[in-house]
């Protein structure tokens, strides 16, 4: 498509809303990665609507002119299904945090990975709770009570002893889930993340992006440059319908991979199997009327 023939370029995606996130805050650089990735898969704004839970990065459907919904903590899944369920039509995408969406609301993502209803989930992974202070998520690199660190009780106030838990990850979870499109990537790279992103919304089925994005304020261990060292693009000969392959690359001892992890095409969504149920009821239905009708008239 040439630029010529475009209706909608990132900037038709901007609300008249500023972002009132902390300077240098990764969120950022993941909102000009959606504007930029909606402008390239021409999403109507008027068909397309943004949910998301509660955090600093849930705030983000108010910046976008597209319909939204700022949810309850941790139920931007369930509110978007419902969404997507009735209004089959719409394109929805989901966006919020890692303590939103692996604490919380953790317990519907496999559930939605098994839906597989057509829609895009974008996490903004901070590792922590950005917004209420920084509490440990999840997905915190904290160390361990046990091995005796010492943490700086100012960085991190509510786990000055290390962590109690361990973490989880959450790519690893969502192949294991048979998430039907798991990536990773990096609000320092929004090119790449919008790329990632038209990926993800092209894909039939529902697609996890877990992007890594700095919180200066809350958390001054996992930094830019923190991400910038541990990151590493996914190798050229990755075949992401290799689930063995996608298991390997998710749970990587030593660094984190950039891009699209798994993919499988062609996996059956709740609405294409209620949709032969339906045929299959009508048919029951007319052969069961042809049927009375025989016997009584
Ligand atoms: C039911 C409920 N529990 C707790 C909270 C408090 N709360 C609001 S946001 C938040 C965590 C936000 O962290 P995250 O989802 O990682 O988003 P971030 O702020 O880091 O972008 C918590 C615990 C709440 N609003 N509702
Ligand atoms: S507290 Fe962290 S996540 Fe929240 S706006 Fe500030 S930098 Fe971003």
């Amino acid at each position: 498509m040439t630029t010529a023939t475009l209706t909608y370029t990132p900037k038709s995606y901007k609300s008249d809303l500023k972002p009132i996130w902390c300077p240098g805050c990764g969120d950022f650089g993941v909102l000009s990665a959606l504007y930029k990735a909606m402008a390239q898969c021409q999403l109507d704004p008027n068909n397309t609507v943004v949910v998301s839970g509660i955090g600093c990065s849930s705030r983000l459907p108010g910046f976008v002119s597209t319909y939204g919904f700022h949810s309850v903590h941790g139920r931007a899944l369930p509110v978007a299904t419902g969404i997507k369920a009735s209004r089959p039509e719409l394109n929805v995408i989901v966006v919020g945090g890692d303590g939103d969406g692996y604490s919380i609301g953790g317990g519907h993502l496999p559930h939605a990975a098994r839906r597989n209803l057509n829609m895009t989930y974008l996490i903004m992974n901070n590792n922590t709770y950005g917004l209420t202070k920084g509490q440990v998520s999840p997905t915190s690199m904290i160390p361990r009570a046990s091995s005796n660190p010492k943490i700086d009780p100012k960085r991190w106030r509510t786990t000055p002893y290390g962590m109690v838990e361990d973490h989880l990850d959450p790519l690893a979870l969502a192949v294991a889930a048979d998430c039907s499109f798991v990536a990773r990537g990096f609000s320092y790279k929004p090119n790449v993340l919008a790329d990632i992103l038209v990926q993800a919304i092209s894909h039939k089925g529902f697609s996890l992006i877990d992007a890594f994005s700095p919180c200066p304020t809350m958390n001054q261990d996992q930094t830019d440059d923190y991400y910038k060292n541990m990151t590493f693009d996914i190798p050229a000969d990755h075949d992401p319908s290799n689930k063995t392959a996608a298991f390997a690359l998710a749970t990587h001892p030593t660094g984190y991979p950039i891009g699209v992890i798994y993919k499988h095409v062609n996996k059956p969504s709740m609405q294409d199997e209620e949709a032969s149920i339906r045929g299959r009821f009508t048919n029951d239905l007319t052969a069961t009327i042809d049927s009375l009708f025989r016997r009584y008239l």
